[in-house]
């Protein structure tokens, strides 16, 4: 939902064929395009929406999670929630980054989100009840992420694919961390398995949205496969997603929420039941239970951090002063 200012005007039309089939060819050799090489217009502003979107759903993403590092039950757990929360952290950062290279900045990228006008990925408009539902993220919402990701490690554009790396290797450690809560809850007490359960209840499907809509549906998926900034499309992915994750729940004694979950022998994979579509667009269109107070708290947190930001420039400032010490002074 960037505003066009953002992405960029659309100066396709500009564009010869012999470029654009230039371009392609490069894309089909499996070459990386970098930031200043010539790309097509529409190429570029696929990835700044991708990218952005994808940044702010990591720093947006650590909203449900930080409420509950306060109340981590141990400490080990507090610990390990809160590196966990502080590499998304980092995930957003090295996103804005690979997106500045190609021409906008974090400044814009971050106001358009605090304005609410920026997408973000509608997994985090959920609320957190329980601590089962730490476990149930890092679980199933790391575990969506990592099945998305690491074909984004091979994204045609170099930044983009070089950043997700060492984000797939992050994301490894808290899909297992999350894993570990959910399968020790689910050999405690009985309440303790009926939080895991209801965890598991309330974030599957919108795990399974994550993946974006059908692949009919679905606007930029053909195109961006053809750029191979995407490596397989949104339903190739759920179900593999799907196929991975429901032997998990059967190994700690769960069941996945759906009614029409069968093992389909000729497939080698799982049918399934349909995804609730009108769940999905209004959460997407800013009426999920929780968009309104993602965007205030994000917004509280960026004007807590003015003197952070003030602090770290005025720290720049001196080390590039020193830097610059005339030669009579240094004398
Ligand atoms: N939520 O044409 P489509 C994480 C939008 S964070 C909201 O298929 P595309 C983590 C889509 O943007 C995980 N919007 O689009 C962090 C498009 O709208 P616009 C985030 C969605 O781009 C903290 C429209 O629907 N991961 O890992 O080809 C803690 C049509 O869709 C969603 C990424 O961002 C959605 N779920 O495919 C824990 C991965 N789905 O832009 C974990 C990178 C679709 O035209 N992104 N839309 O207004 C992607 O791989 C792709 O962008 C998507 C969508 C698969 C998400």
């Amino acid at each position: 939902m960037y505003s066009q200012g953002l992405i960029g005007a659309d100066s396709s039309t500009t564009e010869s064929e012999e470029f654009l089939a230039a371009f392609q060819s490069r894309i089909d050799r499996e070459e990386k395009i970098e930031p200043n090489d010539p790309m097509p217009e529409g190429y570029r502003r696929t990835l700044v929406r991708q990218i952005g979107q994808h940044a702010h759903s990591e720093i947006v993403g650590m909203l449900p999670e930080g409420n509950w590092i306060a109340r981590a039950p141990t400490l080990r757990r507090k610990m390990a929630l809160l590196a966990k929360v502080q590499d998304e952290g980092g995930h957003g950062l090295y996103l804005y980054s690979a997106a500045e290279t190609l021409g906008v900045s974090r400044e814009q990228m971050t106001e358009e989100l605090l304005a609410g006008k920026a997408k973000y990925s509608s997994i985090f408009n959920y609320p957190t009840l329980t601590w089962a539902d730490i476990g149930a993220i890092g679980w199933l919402v790391d575990g969506a992420a990592i099945m998305n990701q690491i074909p984004l490690c091979r994204c045609s554009f170099g930044p983009y694919a070089r950043a997700m790396i060492r984000v797939c290797k992050e994301e490894s450690f808290h899909q297992r961390q999350g894993y570990e809560i959910m399968m020790e809850l689910a050999k405690g007490s009985e309440e303790q398995k009926e939080m895991a359960q209801d965890a598991l209840n309330r974030w599957w499907w919108p795990s399974l949205m994550m993946f974006g809509p059908h692949d009919s549906d679905s606007q930029h998926g053909d195109q961006s496969m053809a750029w191979k900034i995407k490596r397989f499309s949104n339903d190739q992915l759920r179900e593999k997603f799907i196929n991975a994750t429901v032997p998990q729940a059967k190994f700690i004694g769960l069941s996945v929420p759906d009614p029409d979950l069968q093992w389909n022998a000729e497939k080698q994979g799982y049918d399934h039941g349909e995804i609730d579509w009108s769940e999905f667009k209004a959460v997407v269109s800013g009426e999920g239970q929780m968009n309104r107070d993602r965007i205030r708290d994000r917004n509280k947190a960026h004007d807590d951090g003015a003197w952070v930001r003030e602090a770290a420039l005025a720290h720049a400032q001196k080390r590039a002063n020193k830097q610059h010490i005339p030669q009579e002074a240094a004398e």
